[in-house]
């Protein structure tokens, strides 16, 4: 039967229009929606570098030796300073961290060179960026307490996070996430990737065998112990990470450097260097540590902590992941006493865990790192794992080479 087809066509169904006109404006509403929220509401993270001058500083080439106790002392007053800016003004929401990268001496000033990061929405990047540099700038052209800065030396831009994080890798004891730092070998836990960047397994024919610690893009330092089956560079590799195996990032070994004074048997002067084969190209997970300076001290009590794939107990399992154990630094006094070492304990030596015992270094962690952080979060090497009586024991703490003793032989061969 005949039918008209126009007829049909021009009587659409209310209700197909009433869904068609849902539709549009649903999926416009979507759209603006999304659109608000990545510009409005959702933050992007900003990294920013940044530049201001100290005014009436006598020059001092101290302040560009990055673990020197001026470049600390002045560093660590900018920081606060920066901190208090930011936490006190109305983008304290936006603020994430600020640090001083390096300090350059001239003539009268110090020039600081930072570093921030700030998380705002797109639409809000440009005033955020304008607030930053209104804070520092009213910062700098405060001078309460001791130090005058210039305000009108103050230089920011914008970096890229690849950069940024360039930069934070590439100076010692940082950590590129930041990640809350003391919270949790024999009764240790495990490690987060990138928290011990310095840490490295030593291995003989692909086994673990020690623990290193990274101080350059080309050395290593170790326990002299840990040469004691073979000293042919040929036989060691070395790998980073929180797994042993796979490697993560292997290198091999150029040349080992044994402390002259170490003998085979002995507990005195265990220390060694390894010098790499080719640099290591530093990431969040793989960078170096700071060496302290001879003269710093790091009184008893001291929270530090040990890291390693050592065993977990005496003779027991070992682990697949980095652990991680805080102890406590010991005086030599009670370290000697006659129920812990008895006077085996030497100027050289550095003793840490707790007399009461359980948590401590074991086998397997010899010629890994105790480290320290400071106050502004820069993590030193204070020890390296060297010996004890058995692990975890009451009385018996570990025993760690003391590498401010040590500092002047470590530059000696590797010129750092
Ligand atoms: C070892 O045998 C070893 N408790 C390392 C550290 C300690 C004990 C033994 C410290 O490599």
């Amino acid at each position: 039967m005949y039918r008209p087809v126009t007829t049909s066509r021009t009587s659409l169904s209310p209700w197909i229009i009433a869904f068609i006109v849902f539709g549009v404006f649903g999926v416009l509403g979507i759209t603006i929606g999304l659109l608000v929220h990545f510009l409005a509401v959702e933050n992007t993270v900003y990294y920013y570098q940044g530049s201001f001058k100290v005014l009436d500083t006598p020059y001092n080439t101290n302040y560009e030796r990055e673990t020197s106790s001026e470049n600390n002392y002045l560093s660590k007053i900018l920081e606060t300073k920066m901190v208090d800016a930011f936490q006190s003004s109305s983008i304290y929401r936006q603020y994430i961290n600020s640090q001083v990268i390096t300090l350059v001496p001239d003539n009268n000033s110090v020039t600081a060179h930072i570093w921030l990061i700030f998380k705002a929405p797109r639409s809000m990047k440009e005033p955020t960026r304008r607030k930053i540099e209104s804070i520092l700038h009213q910062m700098l052209s405060n001078h309460s307490g001791s130090l005058t800065t210039d305000s009108k030396s103050l230089r920011l831009v914008e970096i890229s996070k690849v950069n940024a994080e360039k930069m934070i890798n590439n100076r010692c004891g940082r950590r590129a996430r930041m990640s809350a730092t003391f919270d949790r070998v024999k009764g240790g836990s495990s490690a987060r990737e990138g928290d011990w960047p310095w840490q490295a397994s030593l291995k003989i024919n692909g086994r673990h065998y020690c623990g290193a610690s990274l101080i350059s893009d080309r050395y290593l330092v170790t326990a002299a112990h840990c040469f004691r089956k073979t000293q042919n560079p040929k036989n060691y590799t070395v790998s980073f990470g929180t797994k042993v195996t796979p490697p993560y990032m292997r290198h091999y070994v150029q040349q080992i450097i044994i402390h002259e004074d170490y003998i085979v048997g002995e507990h005195h002067d265990d220390i060694a260097v390894v010098m790499l084969t080719e640099k290591v190209i530093f990431n969040n997970d793989v960078h170096r540590v700071c060496l302290p300076e001879a003269t710093q001290s790091f009184p008893p009590g001291e929270g530090v902590v040990v890291t390693g794939w050592g065993a977990l107990s005496y003779n027991g399992e070992y682990p697949v992941l980095l652990q991680k154990a805080p102890v406590k630094i010991i005086d030599t006094n009670t370290c000697n006493s006659r129920e812990a070492y008895n006077g085996a304990i030497q100027d050289t030596m550095l003793c840490a865990g707790y007399i009461e015992g359980n948590i401590d270094a074991c086998q397997g962690d010899s010629g890994g790192p105790l480290v320290h952080p400071n106050s502004r979060y820069i993590w030193f090497l204070v020890g390296i794992v060297s010996w004890g009586a058995e692990c975890g024991k009451v009385n018996k703490p570990g025993v760690y080479v003391r590498v401010t003793a040590y500092r002047s032989w470590i530059a000696s061969k590797t010129g750092i």
